[in-house]
């Protein structure tokens, strides 16, 4: 399976000058990634370019000289999960498998504007959880003991010292919601999602892996328990590996291999400010309020929400969310009343029933999935595709991910990460 002597290109780099005749000039802009034909066998199809798929097959390609690879997309390069999430990066989960695992991709993360030579814009601000209530206290204490046990960052915080890190927030007794501590973790932070689709696409895309975009997936061929290769309404492909790391769509395209996933799509509501100065330091989040804020470099307040409570493809946002947010904001950050919403979007969100992903094998040899990634995906990125490349490459599953293979729903081997979903679902 080890390609040699791929194609290598060296992403472009710019002068001063070079930037600015680019800058003044917008007819010949070098295109980030080339597009070529679509070949009818590759050694790896990859359904879904977000940063999960962008990721594992650069992974393959730069770790394990595998680059006869294809990734297809039915729409563009980060359209989906990967560009509609809220960019949040974190490893302070509940279970030890879950901050192993998620630290890693911290890792992978804090190298990536390096290793991939584009600026993804990491911002390490912290990242506090607040609790409102005894209950979410006891669970922050929780998290911080099993994250310090694996080394990650973490602690309980006193409301004056919330108070500290986020001035403008109303920490009295008088709030609805008073708060009682938060779980601080400073490593956590915020990243440009756009950029780091971007990079990874490029980087891959000069070791020679292929990115497809508006190429469906409409059907996945098995024969005698193997896959084959994928149906696309550009023809057929043959691949011995078809690794599925679609968000929104997961279960859909894993029904076409005859593979059941225990997944149920909802929807999950953003949205975005008008830029302000900056103020606002860390990331916030209450699990109780159902939301989480966080400020861009270029001043832009992004909310989130929970999923919304109904199981659906829609990617439409709603009034009434716009105005639970708002109001919940306000509990939290009374001063920014006036600030406007400019826009708001909704993502699909592949709920498991442990709020942990699956990846791994499934009972149709070559047929691999990188899925169920819930509100939790995109910080993920970096380090699933680094262990399904592993696989795919190795044949077997690495440690850092064997607790979340598919089998475990049956083995009731669940590994739940619900205390540590950002927001209460
Ligand atoms: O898990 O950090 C998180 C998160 C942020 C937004 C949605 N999920």
């Amino acid at each position: 399976m080890r390609q040699r002597g791929a194609t290598r290109r060296r992403p472009q780099r710019y002068s001063a000058f070079g930037l600015l005749r680019h800058g003044l000039r917008h007819d010949d802009w070098p295109r980030v990634w080339r597009t070529s034909e679509l070949d009818r066998r590759y050694d790896v199809v990859i359904v879904g370019a977000g940063v999960h798929g962008l990721a594992a097959a650069y992974y393959l390609a730069s770790k394990h000289g595998i680059s006869k690879v294809a990734v297809l997309d039915k729409g563009y390069v980060g359209g989906g999960g990967s560009g509609r999430n809220t960019a949040i990066l974190r490893s302070n989960y509940l279970t030890p498998e879950g901050v192993r695992f998620y630290e890693r991709s911290m890792e992978l993360y804090r190298n990536l504007a390096v290793d991939l030579n584009f600026n993804v814009m990491f911002a390490q601000r912290g990242h506090l959880t607040l609790a409102h209530t005894d209950a979410s206290l006891r669970t922050m204490v929780w998290r911080a003991e099993v994250n310090k046990l694996q080394g990650v960052n973490s602690e309980v915080v006193s409301p004056e010292e919330v108070k500290r890190l986020v001035p403008f927030m109303d920490v009295s007794n008088h709030a609805r919601y008073p708060i009682l501590g938060a779980l601080y973790h400073p490593p956590g932070g915020i990243i440009r999602h756009d950029a780091v689709n971007w990079g990874y696409a490029r980087a891959a895309n000069a070791l020679g892996v292929e990115i497809h975009q508006n190429t469906e997936v409409t059907g996945i061929t098995v024969r005698d328990g193997r896959v084959q290769g994928v149906t696309t309404p550009r023809g057929e492909i043959a691949a011995p590996i078809v690794l599925n790391c679609t968000a929104g769509w997961a279960s859909l395209v894993a029904g076409m291999a005859g593979v059941k996933l225990p997944i149920i799509t909802h929807p999950l509501q953003a949205a975005v400010t008008e830029p302000v100065k900056v103020f606002l330091g860390a990331v916030v989040v209450s699990g109780s309020l159902h939301v989480y804020v966080s400020q861009t470099d270029r001043g832009e307040l992004v909310f989130g929400a929970s999923t919304d409570p109904y199981a659906s493809y829609s990617m439409r946002g709603s009034l009434e969310f716009t105005e639970e947010l708002a109001s919940h904001v306000l509990e939290l950050m009374p001063s920014i009343g006036r600030m406007r919403v400019l826009r708001q979007w909704a993502g699909l969100c592949d709920m498991t029933p442990d709020f942990s992903p699956v990846m791994g094998t499934t009972p149709v040899e070559g047929f691999l999935v990188d899925v169920g990634w819930g509100t939790y995906g995109f910080k993920a990125g970096p380090a699933a595709g680094e262990a399904m490349a592993e696989l795919v490459a190795t044949g077997r599953t690495p440690e850092l991910i064997s607790a979340f293979g598919l089998a475990r729903f049956e083995q009731g081997r669940l590994v739940g990460e619900r205390g540590a979903a950002s927001v209460g679902h």
